[in-house]
């Protein structure tokens, strides 16, 4: 807190400190009330417990809410001393109580999950109710926050009824491990914090050009040949099924990309044939490009592996990338050529590159498999099916907000990244330009402003590796995190400052 105060002072403001209740919620709630005349209740650390409420239809043995209870008991209570007495002020109050309304605990959350929760706190009575274990999270999440110490080092809670549920269904983090690989213990934290803001998609941009780190049973050769250390660089089967299992106790969904048929190189080494041969004059240069569209070979190792990908990884939806197609490589390949003038594209690139996408989403379409591409497949004119959803990502070639326009009036479901890149950075306070976007303000019908369905902050690695992940994303990915959550009137600058600088303090303890 010293630290937010500090800061405070800098920035002219520190009147707003008392005008704030004691512990503001990140983001902030779709609806919370304090009762006239406040008043709190103090806690016990000792005597305090989670328990399930008389007709909850979830009760004791519930994965989900068994982990939570003991994460958030930790959590709150860290630096409890040991000795600690009863609080000596007030009725405390002794259990959190949950409620479920419906059953299912050993499922993964999935794009119609029910978030909602409320939050009852009142003169010793603290009361969680959710349609579903995933808004259980959230409002574990929420009442995590809610707790202070005061002077004496006694917790309490302050007297509060809180009604919520998130704005967008999507809210996303992609992390990328190709362009540097990070070890398992970064991306367990990253999930962590994700759902302290909760964030409920990590999307894994697990390969790409510089390393193929995703250990595949099918065809070993791939990170054989194509990690930056197979011994080492490399997320194994069981790395890959604790980070799904990690993610899915805290209500956050794993889509994997395997961006084809571009940024496809590392491929290459363990899965000889795949890529396109790139031509100077009538010779092969020894270099290669994206994967080679015209032979049958290649769609039968596509199926083998999008085969072994979807059974490994449990969401619906697959991110099937399908951005940044350099033609060159294609354009120098007489064999390409040749086939460019069988198939009548003529020197439409194009449409070779739509030929491939084609193929690749039957295949994953007939895998039982739901897919999101990059916004270039909905560009170049891809016939996909009705339910692809588009993610936007360019920011200027069509200015962002009419290219979401463009999506959805066209029918598609669509998520915003253009303006959430969080690997760049510029000096002094870039989280208000993310934290000012506003994903609905584009020409349209509230159909098209239906369609949607949230955005992701992008965490490009080229610069970005262990060393510098976690304060590059933290606490700049709430402002994200924020706009995807909350009440679209949520917006005053100096409000969010002062609680994304406590949540800072918070998430450092
Ligand atoms: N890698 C892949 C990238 C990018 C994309 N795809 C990218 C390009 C430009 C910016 C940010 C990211 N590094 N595979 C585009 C979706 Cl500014």
């Amino acid at each position: 807190m010293a630290a937010g105060r500090a800061l405070l002072l800098a920035a002219g403001l520190p009147f707003l400190l008392l005008l704030e209740p004691a512990a503001a919620v990140w983001p902030r709630p779709q609806a919370q009330r304090f009762p006239p005349g406040g008043g709190r209740c103090p806690l016990s650390p000792r005597r305090f417990q989670f328990a399930f409420a008389g007709g909850s239809a979830v009760g004791p043995g519930c994965s989900v809410l068994e982990a939570a209870f003991q994460r958030y008991r930790a959590l709150l209570f860290a630096a409890a001393r040991p000795t600690e007495n009863e609080p000596p002020w007030g009725t405390p109050c002794t259990q959190l109580l949950i409620f479920v309304a419906t059953p299912g605990c050993d499922g993964f959350p999935s794009l119609d999950s029910k978030e909602n929760y409320k939050l009852s706190v009142s003169e010793g009575f603290l009361l969680l109710s959710a349609d579903a274990i995933w808004g259980a999270l959230r409002g574990l999440e929420t009442f995590s926050q809610l707790i202070g110490r005061d002077e004496n080092g006694t917790y309490y809670i302050n007297k509060t009824e809180i009604v919520d549920f998130p704005r967008f269904p999507h809210r996303g983090l992609l992390l990328d491990t190709s362009r540097h690989y990070l070890p398992l213990r970064a991306i367990l934290e990253t999930l962590d914090v994700m759902a302290y803001n909760k964030f409920n998609v990590f999307h894994w941009h697990i390969v790409d050009d510089p390393s193929f780190p995703y250990e595949s049973f099918t065809f070993p050769e791939l990170s054989k040949q194509g990690a930056f250390n197979a011994m080492t660089h490399v997320y194994t089967a069981s790395d890959v099924q604790m980070v799904i299992e990690y993610a899915r106790l805290r209500g956050i969904r794993v889509i994997a990309e395997f961006d084809t048929p571009g940024h496809t190189l590392s491929w290459g080494p363990g899965a000889p044939g795949l890529l396109t041969p790139c031509y100077v004059g009538k010779e092969p240069s020894g270099t290669y490009g994206p994967i080679n569209p015209i032979l049958n070979s290649t769609y039968k190792f596509v199926t083998g592996l999008f085969q072994e990908v979807s059974a490994v990884f449990p969401d619906f939806f697959l991110h099937l990338g399908g951005d940044e197609v350099d033609f060159t490589c294609w354009k120098s390949n007489p064999k390409i050529r040749a086939f460019m003038t069988e198939m009548g594209f003529g020197e439409d690139y194009k449409k070779l590159e739509s030929f491939y996408i084609q193929r690749l989403l039957d295949i994953v379409s007939s895998l039982g498999k739901g897919y999101i591409v990059w916004q270039e497949v909905f560009d170049n004119g891809v016939k996909v099916r009705p339910d692809t959803i588009i993610h936007v990502w360019k920011e200027n070639s069509t200015p962002y907000m009419e290219e979401m326009a463009n999506v959805t009036k066209a029918g598609y479901r669509a998520l915003l990244s253009a303006p959430w890149y969080l690997n760049r950075i510029s000096y002094g306070q870039d989280w208000m330009a993310a934290y000012q976007v506003e994903p609905l303000e584009f020409e349209g019908s509230p159909e098209q402003k239906e369609r949607v369905i949230g955005g992701e902050a992008c965490m490009w690695g080229e610069y970005v590796d262990v060393t510098n992940l976690t304060p590059r994303l933290w606490p700049r990915a709430g402002a994200v995190a924020e706009r995807l959550w909350s009440n679209a009137t949520v917006r005053d600058l100096q409000d969010a400052y002062v609680r994304l600088a406590e949540f800072r303090c918070q998430l450092l303890r």
